[in-house]
């Protein structure tokens, strides 16, 4: 009676495949659930980098915040740039220059199906501030934005939902931020209006009589030349100039 109950069971382990785990992968990636994903919030421009990611219950989407003040906020697929009742909302997360700290909202992810995200900064979501997790296609996305950039105007999140701020140092950040704000520009010396148009091309050097230097060189041919005896490379602008007295 017992082996025949073992024998009832040999064809249906002779049918399940083994997976050997193959050891020669030189990049294995971390089992699904177990992934920290970073996303970019803002920087140089209003944007989440990437706009789209693919992540398995479990894993961990950590949004880290660069320049500016930006929000993760969830929207319901159809309503974008409004917040779905008892989605998730980071709150308002801001950069400045200078900060060696950067902000960051760990979200895990609680499902595999498409979540839709906006930042509820100011006109940010109209400009195209959005991103899907585990978006269907790339169309999708696509969809999503200019749906979110055809609204008038964001709505807010309130509380905090759905994953934990804190900070990372910014040498282990996934962006670099953008360079810092110059003061304002002094105001233009009142002869300015009188100045023609064209003064500040005309005020600067000409860079043509570099150009003629550079023939001997062009002649020779750079293999025998050795590289410590090599003349300088001609600046962009030497050899454009060159180019067009040769013309
Ligand atoms: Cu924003």
């Amino acid at each position: 009676m017992y082996i025949p109950g073992l024998l009832s069971l040999l064809p249906l382990a002779l049918a399940t495949p083994i997976i050997l785990p193959r050891q020669n992968d030189t990049a294995i990636a971390p089992p699904a659930g177990n992934r920290l994903i970073p996303v970019v919030v803002g920087g140089p421009q209003d944007t989440f980098i990437p706009n789209q990611v693919t992540a398995a219950v479990g894993d961990i989407v950590q949004f880290q915040f660069s320049n500016g003040n930006h929000t993760v906020t969830q929207s319901g697929a159809d309503t974008p740039c409004t917040p779905l009742d008892g989605g998730v909302h980071s709150g308002h997360i801001p950069f400045e220059d200078g900060q060696q700290m950067v902000g960051t909202f760990n979200m895990p992810v609680t499902s595999a199906e498409p979540m839709f995200l906006f930042c509820a900064t100011g006109p940010h979501c109209q400009l195209g501030q959005v991103m899907i997790v585990n978006p269907v296609s790339e169309q999708q996305v696509l969809d999503y934005v200019k749906a979110s950039q055809e609204t008038s105007e964001s709505v807010d999140g309130t509380s905090v939902v759905g994953g934990a701020a804190a900070q990372i140092e910014i040498a282990n950040a996934a962006f670099v931020p953008a360079p810092p704000e110059e003061a304002a520009p002094p105001p233009p010396p009142p002869a300015a209006e009188e100045a023609p148009a064209a003064s500040p091309e005309a005020a600067e050097p000409p860079a043509a009589e570099a150009a003629p230097a550079e023939t001997p060189e062009a002649e020779t041919p750079l293999a025998e030349a050795p590289a410590e005896e090599m003349a300088p490379m001609p600046s962009v602008d030497a050899v454009v100039e060159g180019a067009e007295q040769a013309m």
